[in-house]
C-alpha cells in the first residue's frame, strides 16, 4: 500500500479537523500525535478487515495466546514502520512544521505488564502477525498498568499509571461481543430419571466482560491480527436464580465491585501473593476468552464439537491462565453435555503451557477454600481431574503413595492448596521452558516425575525478541549501517546479520560502527542530563543493568563492585581504569522491602560518587527513574557493557540480554538462562562469563554455604560491607543502608552474591582491558550484533509452530 506524502498530509489535517475538532494553528503536539495515529489507523483498520475476512473464509486453525500481561509500549512508530510509512509521515509532518520525534514522545506507554513475561507476549504477537499466522492475543484491559516510578530523596515512590486518560487512539470497543462471567454461589446436584447426575452451578454474582481490540500490525503490513483485552463492568442482569434460592442469598452471595476486577495490574513479579482479586482477574479473562473462541467456532461449525481441537490451540503464558482448563471442561461437560472422556480429550489437545520461572515463591498455588468460594464448580472439576490422574499414576507406580503426593494437583497440609503448575502440566499436551538450560532444569528439578510419566510432553522453546522494535525502530543509525552491508531484509531474516562478521576486523567498518555507538551514547547522555541533571562523559564505558529489581538478578552485586572501584580510587588516586558510567533502570515491587532498599542504596552511592571531586570523571552512577519499554528503547542502543549477572539457575531466560547484544553491547554474565546460548553464538572470546555454574551453586549449597567465610577472608568485601553500616553515604543517618549487609551476612546471602564477588570483579578488570584496546572492542561489538540471528522472536514462533502448535500461515489478500 503506497501512500504519497501529500495524501498523508491531507489525512492528518482531515483528522485534525473532523476527528479532533481543532486546526493546524491551534494544534499542540498531543493533537498532532492523535491526528497522525488516526491517519495510520485508517490503514490499520483496512488491513484488519482483510485479515479477518481471509481467516474466516479459509476457516483457519489459530493460536490463542492467553496472557495476564502484554507489555506493548508505544505503537505509533511501530505501526508506521510496519506499513513502511515512517519516512512518508516524517516528511508530511515536516511540511506542516512539526517534528515527528516530538510527536512520538506524546504517546504514553501501554504498560500492561511487569517485565519479561509481558514483553515476551508483545514480541510474540508481533512475530505472529509478521509471519502471517492466524493468532489472537487474549488478556486484561487494565485501567492502570504498572505503576509510574518517581525517585524522592533516593527512594522509590509509586504513582498510578493512567495510559488512557486522554483516550487511546488504537483501541476499538466491541460491545457486540460482550461476555458474561459467573462468580461465587453454589453447585446443585441433580439426579436424572436414568440415574445420571447433573451438576448445576448457581452463581452468586455475574459480571460483564467488554472487549477492546488493539490491532497488531505485522511487518510489511499484510496481516493485522488483534490483541483482545477484557474490561469488567457491572452486569445489568439481576440474578433471580440466587434470589429465588432463598436461604442462599445471605450465606453464598458475595458482592464484588465488578469494575474493580480490571482496575489495576498486580505489580508483583516473581512472588505469588494469593490474593482473591487476582484469582478473579485470571478467571474473568479466561472465561471471557474461551466463550469468545467458542462463539467464533460455533459460527462456522454449529454444535459439532468434533473439529474443535483441529481449529483451536491455546497457549498458556505461565500458570496465570491455568483456570481456563477447568473452565473449558465445565463448558463442555455441564453446558454442551459432552461425556467426561470426550471433553477431556478435547481439552488436553487444545492447551499448551509455558513455564517462565523456577523460583518456588513464584509458583502459583491457590487455597482450595478460596477456589471453593469463588469457583465452586471448578474446584469439583479439579478434584475429578486429579482423581482420574491419580489412577493413572497408580498404574505407572502401583501402590506408591509418595509419588501420588508429589504429583497430585492438591497439596495436603494445614491448608489444602491447588498447585496450578501441576494442573497446567496435566491439562496440556505440551509444556515448554524458555531457554535450553531452563528447560533442562524444568525436567530435572521442577517436574521430573511428570517427565518420567510423559517423556514427550516437556520441551524447550528458547525466547526471542522482535528485531523490528529492538533494532530497526530503536536504533535507526545502526539499522542504516546494517542495511548497507547486508541488505534491507534482515528484519525478516535476522540470520542475515552474520554477513557483518566478515567485516568485524575491517578498520573502516569498525570506525563506522563505533561512531554510531558514540552518537547513540550522546543521545542517552542528553536524556540522562534532562532527567537527572547528571553530566556523563560519552568517552566513558556505558555499563547498563536494566531489569526488574530482584535479589536473584543481583543489582547489589553490581553495587558492591561500584563501591569497590570507588574505594580503590580513594585509596589510590592513580588507580588505573577507563572511565565508566554505571547506569541502572529498575522497578521494585511495592511490597518488596529489600528491593526498595537496594534502589535507595544505588541512589545514595550515586550521590556520593558523582559529587566527589577525587573521583573526577572516572566513575559515575546513574539511576534512571521509571524504567519502561520506551526508556529501554533509548538506553539499549547506547550500551557498551550489558550486565546479566543472575545467580546461575535462577533467570529462566532473560530477553534484555538479547536486545543489548543485538545493539552491539558486550555481555558480562553468568552461565544462566539464555546467556548460555548467547555465549554459544558469539563465542567465548566475545563475552565475559564469570562465576559459579548451576552445578557449583548446588555443590556449595550442599557443603553448607557460609557468606561470612568470604567476608572474613576477603578484606575488600569486608571493607565494603562495613562501609554500608556507616553514615558515609547517608550523612547523619548511620545504618540507613544496613539491610543489604544484613541480608548478605546474617540472612545467609540466599543468592550467593559474596561467593561470586571476586570472580565478578576480576571479570570487570578484563572488560576494562578489552575496552581500552579499541580494535579488539570494536571487533567484539560487531560479532555480537552479527551473531544474534538466533534470537529473533520469529525463530521462537517457528519453534512453537513446529514443536507445539502445528499451524499454517495464511496469506491475506492484498489491495490491488
Ligand atoms: C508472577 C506473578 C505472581 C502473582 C502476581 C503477578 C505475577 C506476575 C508475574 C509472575 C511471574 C513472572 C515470571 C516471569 O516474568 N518470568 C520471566 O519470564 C521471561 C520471559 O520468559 C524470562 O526471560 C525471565 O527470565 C523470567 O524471569
Amino acid at each position: 500500500m503506497k501512500i504519497s506524502k501529500g495524501d498523508f498530509k491531507a489525512a492528518i489535517i482531515r483528522h485534525l479537523h473532523s476527528t479532533l475538532g481543532t486546526d493546524e494553528n491551534k494544534a499542540n503536539n498531543h493533537a498532532w500525535w492523535k491526528a497522525t495515529c488516526a491517519a495510520i489507523q485508517e490503514n490499520v483498520l483496512e488491513g484488519l478487515r482483510r485479515t479477518q475476512k481471509t481467516h474466516y473464509m479459509n476457516d483457519t486453525r489459530a493460536v490463542h495466546y492467553f496472557s495476564a500481561e502484554f507489555l506493548m509500549g508505544r505503537l505509533l512508530s511501530n505501526n508506521m514502520q510496519n506499513f513502511g510509512l515512517y519516512d512518508v509521515a516524517h516528511g508530511a509532518l515536516k511540511e506542516l512544521g512539526v517534528e515527528l520525534a516530538d510527536v512520538l514522545e506524546e504517546e504514553p506507554d501501554m504498560a500492561l505488564g511487569n517485565g519479561g513475561l509481558g514483553r515476551l507476549a508483545a514480541c510474540f504477537i508481533d512475530s505472529l502477525a509478521t509471519m502471517e499466522l492466524p493468532a489472537i492475543g487474549y488478556g486484561i484491559h487494565y485501567e492502570h498498568g504498572l505503576f509510574r516510578q518517581e525517585i524522592k530523596s533516593g527512594a522509590q515512590i509509586e504513582r498510578p499509571d493512567s495510559w488512557r486518560d486522554y483516550g487511546n487512539p488504537w483501541e476499538i470497543c466491541r460491545p457486540e461481543s460482550i461476555q458474561e462471567v459467573s462468580l461465587f454461589g453454589y453447585v446443585e446436584t441433580k439426579y436424572g430419571d436414568n440415574g445420571g447426575i447433573k451438576k448445576e452451578w448457581h452463581p452468586g454474582s455475574i459480571v460483564k466482560g467488554v472487549p477492546w481490540d488493539i490491532p497488531v500490525v505485522g511487518y510489511g503490513g499484510k496481516t493485522v491480527n488483534v490483541l483482545r483485552l477484557w474490561q469488567s463492568e457491572a452486569s445489568d442482569y439481576f440474578n433471580w436464580d440466587v434470589f429465588n434460592a432463598g436461604g442462599y442469598v445471605d450465606a453464598q452471595r458475595e458482592n464484588i465491585q465488578a469494575e474493580t476486577i480490571s482496575k489495576v495490574l498486580y505489580p508483583n513479579d516473581e512472588t505469588e501473593a494469593g490474593k482473591e482479586l487476582r484469582l478473579i482477574q485470571q478467571y474473568f479473562f479466561c472465561s471471557c476468552s474461551l466463550k469468545d473462541i467458542i462463539r467464533r467456532y460455533k459460527r462456522a461449525h454449529g454444535d459439532d464439537w468434533s473439529r474443535f481441537k483441529e481449529q483451536v490451540v491455546i497457549q498458556l503464558n505461565d500458570t496465570h491462565p491455568a483456570i481456563a482448563i477447568p473452565e473449558l471442561m465445565r463448558i463442555l461437560v455441564d453446558r454442551a453435555e459432552l461425556d467426561w472422556d470426550t471433553a477431556w480429550d478435547i481439552s488436553t489437545h487444545v492447551f499448551a503451557y509455558t513455564n517462565h520461572t523456577l523460583l518456588p515463591e513464584a509458583l502459583e498455588k491457590w487455597p482450595a477454600r478460596m477456589l471453593e468460594k469463588i469457583l465452586p464448580r471448578h474446584l469439583e472439576i479439579i478434584y475429578e481431574i486429579n482423581h482420574r490422574f491419580m489412577n493413572e499414576v497408580d498404574k505407572k507406580w502401583p501402590g506408591d503413595n509418595s509419588k501420588k503426593a508429589k504429583l497430585s494437583i492438591i497439596e495436603e497440609g494445614p491448608e489444602k492448596m491447588v498447585r496450578m503448575g501441576h494442573l497446567s502440566v496435566i491439562g496440556s499436551f505440551k509444556v515448554n521452558g524458555v531457554a535450553e538450560l531452563h528447560s533442562r532444569l524444568v525436567k530435572e528439578n521442577l517436574f521430573p516425575d511428570f517427565d518420567a510419566l510423559w517423556p514427550d510432553k516437556l520441551t524447550n522453546v528458547t525466547n526471542g525478541i522482535t528485531p523490528r522494535r529492538w533494532l530497526k525502530a530503536c536504533n535507526p543509525l545502526l539499522s542504516e549501517l546494517v542495511d548497507k552491508k547486508v541488505g534491507e531484509d534482515w528484519p525478516l531474516n535476522l540470520k542475515k546479520l552474520e554477513g557483518l562478521a566478515k567485516h568485524a576486523t575491517n578498520k573502516t567498518f569498525q570506525k563506522s560502527f563505533m561512531s554510531v555507538k558514540q552518537k547513540n551514547k550522546q543521545l542517552l547522555a542528553d536524556e540522562i542530563y534532562a532527567s537527572t541533571g547528571i553530566q556523563v562523559d560519552t568517552n566513558a564505558i556505558f555499563d547498563i543493568q536494566i531489569k526488574r529489581l530482584h535479589e536473584y538478578k543481583r543489582q547489589h552485586l553490581n553495587l558492591l563492585h561500584i563501591m569497590a572501584l570507588y574505594r580503590r580510587i580513594l585509596e589510590n588516586p592513580d588507580y588505573d581504569m577507563h572511565p565508566r558510567v554505571f547506569i541502572f533502570g529498575a522497578k521494585a515491587a511495592p511490597g518488596y522491602k529489600l528491593a526498595k532498599d537496594i534502589i535507595f542504596a544505588i541512589n545514595k552511592v550515586a550521590d556520593k560518587v558523582n559529587n566527589d571531586p577525587r573521583v573526577g570523571n572516572k566513575l559515575k552512577v546513574v539511576f534512571l527513574p521509571n524504567y519502561r519499554v520506551s526508556l529501554a528503547e533509548k538506553m539499549i542502543p547506547a550500551c557498551d557493557v550489558s550486565e546479566q549477572i543472575s545467580t546461575a539457575g535462577k533467570e529462566a531466560s532473560g530477553t534484555g540480554n538479547m536486545k543489548l547484544a543485538l545493539n552491539g553491547a558486550v555481555t558480562i554474565g553468568t552461565l544462566d538462562g539464555a546467556n548460555v546460548e548467547i555465549a554459544e553464538e558469539v563465542g567465548e572470546d566475545n563475552i565475559f562469563i564469570f562465576g559459579m555454574t548451576v552445578e557449583d551453586v548446588n555443590a556449595l549449597k550442599a557443603s553448607g554455604y557460609n557468606p561470612k567465610d568470604y567476608y572474613y577472608k576477603d578484606a575488600e568485601i569486608k571493607a565494603i560491607l562495613d562501609w554500608l553500616e556507616t553514615d558515609y553515604f547517608t550523612p547523619g543517618k548511620p545504618g540507613a543502608l544496613v539491610s543489604i549487609k544484613q541480608s548478605l551476612l546474617d540472612l545467609g546471602d540466599p543468592f550467593f552474591v559474596l561467593a561470586d564477588f571476586r570472580a565478578y570483579s576480576d571479570a570487570q578488570i578484563e572488560v576494562d582491558k578489552a575496552y581500552r584496546d579499541k580494535a579488539r572492542w570494536a571487533e567484539m561489538v560487531i560479532i555480537n550484533t552479527a551473531m544474534m540471528g538466533k534470537f529473533t522472536s520469529d525463530r521462537s514462533i517457528q519453534d512453537y509452530v513446529d514443536r507445539v502448535w502445528r499451524l499454517d500461515s495464511c496469506a491475506v489478500e492484498q489491495q490491488k
